[in-house]
């Protein structure tokens, strides 16, 4: 073995992505949702199945968890049990956009009463986070308009300011508040943090513990969205990623299934611009709406586990010298080449040496897990969308 492969394996062995607690429960589309046998019905059976996911793949020690979706009385005790299964709380996302009050906006909404009871939610995410020992606040705002006029946009920026310094004044020592944008999606004619420029401006005024969560299915097609982590990276301003797959829009699907070459681009830039560790969130932000979820989830973390082994094997110094000469083609070539490399064969070497199964798919079909929870969980309300 290189020292160079030596480097990329304790590398590998090294990295965490984050799965969520709402891609283990029923999903779909607004036409249906496909309830699937087994799905858990409780915050801890999701942290029941997470566990299969990190024990298999081991790369997934954490779970981001919902507010409201993953209610508890005890959040403490929730993150007993999940460091009973070997797993962590993650990132804490804070919902503001089910409830009927919600209709014209959240932080956003031109009444100050509904303004004080989102408010409010962040701030007992704050306090759960105490709990949970979550470092991350991950905001994502439904808010916005649908009809030119309807509200005064600039006010809007107003009030998401306001409520934004409120909850970064509550943060404690090593916490952060992750603000994510969306183009557009529920609203459709002005989105409240619709990119990358809105949420850096706001977490640029808010301070260090603000920063931006790049979700890969939240912008428009063709966007360049590996320039967009340079460019955060530079400037200190990248939280972290919400992985996903889109072909049209904020389609949810698989992390890597639609395009993992532009994964691939992306986890360049983390590794290039010393993005890759513990200060970037590598989470998945995904729905199994037609799949089985477990193994899709497993399939989504191996994806992005390869993208990164490619990334980190291009060879830097090629690259920069090809750069330095102006040699177009050199310069691509380097990258295809890390690209075009089988790394499953690395990667399985890196599970054996880790005391893990080569093959987490088939490690998992061969657990037994899948008709063991079909089984099991049969009376009670499965979790899913809204529950
Ligand atoms: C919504 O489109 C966003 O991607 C959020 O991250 C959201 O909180 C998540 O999808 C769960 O609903
Ligand atoms: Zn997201
Ligand atoms: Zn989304």
């Amino acid at each position: 073995m290189t020292a160079a492969t030596a480097a990329v394996k304790a590398a590998l062995k090294e990295q965490s992505i984050e799965t969520p607690s709402w891609a283990y429960g029923n999903s779909g589309t607004r036409f249906k949702v496909f309830a699937q046998p087994g799905v858990p019905r409780t915050p801890r059976e999701k942290l029941d199945d997470a566990a299969r996911v990190h024990a298999h793949t081991g790369v997934a020690p954490t779970v981001a968890l919902h507010i409201p979706w993953d209610r508890v009385d005890d959040y403490a005790a929730l993150a007993g049990y999940a460091e009973g299964l070997g797993l962590r709380l993650g990132t804490i996302n804070a919902n503001v956009f089910q409830d009927d009050d919600y209709r014209l906006g959240s932080v956003c909404h031109p009444d100050p009463a509904v303004r004080r009871k989102a408010l409010d939610h962040l701030l007992e995410c704050v306090d759960i986070m105490e709990a949970t020992g979550s470092a991350d606040l991950k905001l994502w705002f439904a808010d916005g308009t649908n009809y030119p006029g309807q509200d005064d946009v600039r006010a809007r920026q107003d009030r998401l300011a306001e409520a934004l310094a409120e909850v970064y004044g509550r943060l404690g020592d090593g916490q952060r508040v992750l603000l994510e944008y969306k183009l557009f999606e529920p609203s459709f004619y002005t989105t409240d943090v619709p990119d990358w420029g809105t949420a850096y401006a706001h977490c640029l005024r808010l301070g260090e513990k603000a920063q931006v969560v790049v979700d890969t299915g939240h912008h428009a097609p063709g966007t360049n969205i590996e320039f967009i982590v340079a460019v955060l990276l530079r400037e200190g301003k990248l939280g972290g990623f919400d992985f996903n797959s889109r072909f049209y829009a904020d389609d949810d699907l698989m992390a890597g299934a639609a395009d993992p070459f532009q994964l691939f681009r992306i986890m360049y830039e983390v590794v290039r611009g010393g993005g890759y560790g513990p200060r970037t969130a590598f989470m998945l932000d995904q729905c199994h709406n037609v799949e089985p979820k477990i193994p899709a989830i497993i399939r989504s973390v191996l994806n992005v586990q390869e993208a990164t082994a490619k990334a980190l094997l291009v060879d830097r110094e090629a690259l920069a010298a090809a750069q330095r000469d102006g040699d177009v083609l050199a310069a691509n070539a380097v990258l295809m080449d890390a690209y075009s490399t089988d790394v499953r064969p690395l990667l399985a070497e890196v599970r054996e040496e880790t005391g893990l199964e080569p093959d987490p798919v088939a490690a998992y079909h061969r657990s037994g897990w899948a008709g063991r929870i079909a089984a099991e969980r049969r009376s009670g309300q499965q979790a899913g969308w809204g529950a």
